[in-house]
């Protein structure tokens, strides 16, 4: 079990005011508009770019892929960190798609809070319900921002049963919406006893906010008309009767989630989320570990890689692993222990990342998430310190689900298509395995939209088309035993044996009679889905 925040001594200024936390969500809630917003708050860019648009017209910060921008959905989970008020934000917008799940699963194991986007015509949908218990499992206290209140939605009341019965947490209102679709007004913050109130004629203008001295204020009918006024009166005084209030130290151990009204596309509610963020969201918190969990503020600095993205701009041609730093005060330039290989490693050029741009991080503190460019040694699950030998510990790792053969649209260029294909392996985009019989390479991903996604990027990245096509191989297992259990194994199996990237030997399956028949006949070697990716 970790620490709770209470009995823990009050953390450095500089560590305590980060917020590092992911936006998740079912497909199209507006998580990516909602960074954009976050952004245009923070600072960090002039005017948000906007998603609706599909297309060239398209040019969001955290959507920067090719495919992304021309489809409107985010395939990668892409961080930035930007200054609001005293805080300093790390966020991570998160793809919805379940296809892309890989990423926000790891992404997870790296923030301390999550943002639940939910769409306020659907409530909770599928994937709100599988990412939610993925943060369950985590004890990730969940703060939430109900979306498009713009657009026609749900009762208000109906919206916060079905999270409380479908997610099994206290909800507790932070906003009350005032009119539906059309006629929807704003908010009165029940936090603060203010009435938040839309701009509809300017999507990036902070919406204009008039304290209140309470629901019987005179004021308020200056400002909302008479019938939505009642209304208002009357749900806020059941809401509070029939709602928990809100209670920080639930929020803080994941068992109550504040929820917040809004627009993300009109910048509406958002400033007030950030501020809940800010009051109610955790400080950075201890990283699981062994041989013992790590506590952000140990003198020493550490951090673990969560996800790995090579030629994130072709500006820079390189590759970028994503280090969280679990503790201490880093500076450019110092030298880390590389805990699997037991290497030194001089982090001379970190970045923070900053919407699409990155900047040279001179330092960073424990709970922000910085960008160490490489060639190759820094693995997804790997840890960072200070010489200790710590290893940071739960970040998943996903059985290949589907296979496919790929091919170079151009034979002759089949040994760059490898190169290409080594980079997204060791990024951690896809699984390759090279049979040991034959040419080309079979490709194994999760979801059915990741092969999209290499293609594109291939095409992209490295000036190669190549077509995906059906294999005759339905799954993969990694094979580990006795050497010479293990060699006299592959002699028999030639067929079915190929190497991952790491020269690691794999069977490759058509049926699950295959498996079950190799269990029987070869007990001594051992089968297994997924490859552990820390050593
Ligand atoms: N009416 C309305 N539309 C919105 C609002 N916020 C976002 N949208 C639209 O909803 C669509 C999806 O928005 P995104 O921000 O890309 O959603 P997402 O959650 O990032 O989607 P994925 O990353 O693909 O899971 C876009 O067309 C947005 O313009 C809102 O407040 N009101
Ligand atoms: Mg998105």
């Amino acid at each position: 079990m970790l620490d709770t925040a209470s009995n823990r001594p009050a953390l450095p200024p500089e560590i305590a005011r980060r917020r590092t936390f992911a936006i998740i969500s079912h497909p199209d809630a507006g998580k990516t508009t909602l960074t954009e917003k976050f952004l245009l708050y923070g600072g960090a860019i002039q005017m948000a770019g906007q998603v609706r648009a599909k297309g060239e017209a398209r040019r969001t910060r955290s959507d920067f892929m090719q495919m992304e921008k021309d489809r409107g959905i985010s395939v990668s989970a892409s961080a930035m960190s930007f200054d609001y008020k005293n805080l300093r934000f790390n966020l991570v917008d998160t793809p919805g798609h379940s296809d892309f799940s890989e990423d926000t699963y790891r992404t997870l194991t790296a923030v301390d809070a999550a943002v639940m986007v939910i769409d306020g015509a659907k409530g909770v949908e599928s994937q709100t319900q599988k990412l939610f218990e993925v943060c369950r499992l985590r004890d990730l206290p969940i703060l939430t921002f109900c979306n498009k209140m713009d657009r026609e939605s749900r009762d208000t009341f109906d919206i916060i049963d079905e999270i409380q019965e479908n997610l099994a947490i206290d909800v507790t209102p932070a906003s009350w919406p005032i009119g539906v679709g059309r006629d929807f007004l704003g908010c009165y913050d029940l936090l603060r006893d203010r009435l938040e109130l839309m701009d509809r004629a300017d999507r990036n203008k902070v919406a204009e906010s008039i304290e209140i001295n309470g629901l019987d204020d005179p004021k308020l009918a200056e400002h909302v008309p008479e019938h939505l006024l009642e209304q208002l009166k009357e749900e806020v005084e059941m809401a509070r009767e029939l709602l928990p209030a809100l209670d920080p130290q639930a929020v803080l151990e994941g068992h109550m989630t504040p929820i917040w009204f809004g627009s993300a596309i009109n910048s509406f509610g958002v400033k007030e989320l950030m501020d809940g963020i800010g009051t109610y969201g955790p400080e950075p918190q201890p990283t699981r570990a062994e041989p013992r969990q790590i506590s952000p503020d140990e003198s020493k600095v550490s951090g673990f890689v969560f996800k790995v993205q090579a030629n994130m701009d072709p500006k820079h041609r390189d590759r970028v692993a994503f280090v969280r730093l679990a503790s201490g005060h880093f500076k450019r330039g110092m030298k880390l222990t590389h805990v699997r290989s037991k290497k030194p490693m001089t982090v001379s050029n970190p970045v923070l990342f900053l919407a699409s741009d990155r900047e040279l991080a001179e330092e960073a503190w424990a709970g922000d998430i910085i960008g160490i460019p490489n060639h190759g040694q820094l693995r997804i699950g790997d840890t960072l310190t200070e010489g200790e030998a710590l290893r940071v510990t739960g970040i998943p790792s996903f059985a290949p689900e589907l296979l496919q053969t790929v091919r170079a649209g151009d034979p002759l260029k089949a040994k760059h298509l490898e190169k290409a294909l080594m980079q997204f392996a060791e990024e951690g985009a896809a699984k390759v395995f090279k049979p040991s019989i034959g040419s080309g390479f079979i490709v194994g991903v999760v979801g059915a939209l990741q092969f999209e996604v290499l293609a594109s990027r291939i095409e992209m990245e490295y000036g190669l088309p190549v077509r995906f096509e059906p294999s005759q191989f339905t799954s993969a297992r990694w094979v580990s035993g006795d050497k010479q259990a293990v060699d006299k194994f592959v002699n028999s199996n030639k067929q079915h044996i190929a190497h991952d990237h790491d020269g690691d030997i794999v069977y490759l399956t058509r049926l699950q009679w295959d498996i079950d028949r190799i269990e029987r006949d070869h007990p001594d070697v051992t089968l297994t889905a997924t490859k552990e990716m820390m050593v």
